[in-house]
């Protein structure tokens, strides 16, 4: 195998295991200490397609994702020390702590994420709409989301908006057969995606996650076509998630989903099969070590770093907004809080959860 194919796989490689020691460690550190203050939705086992993304962006690409994000970020090329600190509600953080993890943003890297499930999709579409007529260049949006938002009606009116348009948009699902807890034959008679993407005329594909190199390689089509002006893509790619749905429990014992199931997936894991991949492609064990104890280091240092910085001070959060184009309502209450919100009160204190 050529030298580019060994140097996809181990870049491949790299950033799945970050993605994955990055959500293990916060997910061993989230209780004992306490001090992540906001709820989060872990991407264990969802590595391979953030991580075949990242091969494919440019700095001028915009995501939007769904609010299991860490990922994307990454992917993005976004800072990690900026999201744990986000994560630990510090000023260091890419929303100077107040985001956390569900509104996960990083505006100097065009990485925006959000609660809304179906949201990446309308927003895909007006950011799209942006870098064809205000931006020009050859700049693309990612939508990101889950198999959930193909049950809100937002998303079709995206589709459709898209490929009337002829948007430079990769909508990107991410199938992990669940909405949270509600598997797909409990939501909708019908479980063909793509089917319905391409209905309103977006180019379409569906893809496992198992061969992440495969993966790339086909998103590297898609994206160059993208980019040249041929319109939406939708690919959906089967996936699933290993943690649960929310926090760093399991919460298999709710019984939504067999256990044979879970364990299915996870012997098939795609980071084992991308370690394999890397190996077959020429990567030498010693650049594989090298990576596994570099993602640790990085892990432990932003982790570090974000415990010694700083809170966010209470008179300094006006000077952060991203959007100046506040309704005045809204720009009443900001101007107003200083004085009606009192940061000492005992209902303001930071507690545990
Ligand atoms: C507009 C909207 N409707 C409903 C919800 C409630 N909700 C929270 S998670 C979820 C399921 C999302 O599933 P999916 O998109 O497949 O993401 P996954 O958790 O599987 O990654 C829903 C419907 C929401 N957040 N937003
Ligand atoms: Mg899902």
């Amino acid at each position: 195998m050529g030298q580019t194919q060994a140097a996809d796989a181990l870049a491949l490689y790299r950033m799945m295991r970050l993605i994955r020691r990055t959500e293990e460690i916060l997910i061993a550190e989230y209780h004992p200490a306490n001090e992540m203050r906001c709820p989060m939705h872990f991407c264990v086992g969802q590595e391979a397609a953030p991580a075949a993304l990242s091969l494919q962006l440019r700095p001028d690409d915009v995501i939007m994702s769904h609010y299991r994000s860490h990922g994307y970020y990454l992917a993005k090329g976004a800072p990690l020390d900026a999201m744990i600190a986000e994560f630990y509600g510090k000023a260091t953080g890419s929303n100077g702590g107040l985001a956390g993890s569900m509104e996960l943003a990083h505006h100097g890297f065009h990485f925006y994420s959000g609660a809304i499930v179906g949201g990446p999709l309308g927003l895909a579409v007006g950011s799209a709409f942006a870098q064809r007529y205000r931006r020009g260049g050859s700049g693309i949006s990612v939508a990101v989301f889950g198999d959930g938002a193909m049950d809100e009606g937002v998303s079709y009116e995206a589709l459709n908006l898209a490929a009337l348009h002829r948007l430079p948009i990769l909508f990107l699902c991410e199938n992990n057969r669940y909405a949270a807890h509600t598997p797909a034959p409990a939501r909708a008679a019908s479980h063909d995606l793509i089917a319905r993407a391409a209905a309103f005329g977006v180019a379409v594909r569906r893809m496992p996650d198992k061969n992440p190199l495969e993966l790339a390689a086909a998103m590297n089509v898609i994206v160059a076509d993208i980019r040249e002006g041929r319109g939406p893509f939708l690919l959906e790619v089967e996936t699933y998630r290993f943690c649960g749905h929310v926090g760093p429990e399991s919460d298999d014992h709710l019984d939504y989903r067999p256990v044979a199931e879970v364990d299915a997936a996870k012997a098939s894991d795609p980071l084992a099969a991308m370690l394999r991949l890397a190996r077959a492609a020429g990567v030498a064990d010693a650049a594989l070590e090298e990576v596994d104890a570099s993602c640790d280091e990085q892990v432990w240092s932003a982790i570090r770093a974000a415990k010694a910085a700083p809170f966010p001070r209470f008179q300094d959060l006006r000077g952060i907004e991203a959007a100046n184009g506040y309704a005045p309502v809204v720009r009443e209450l900001i101007d107003a809080a200083p004085t009606r919100f009192l940061g000492g009160q005992a209902e303001t204190r930071l507690r545990p959860y």
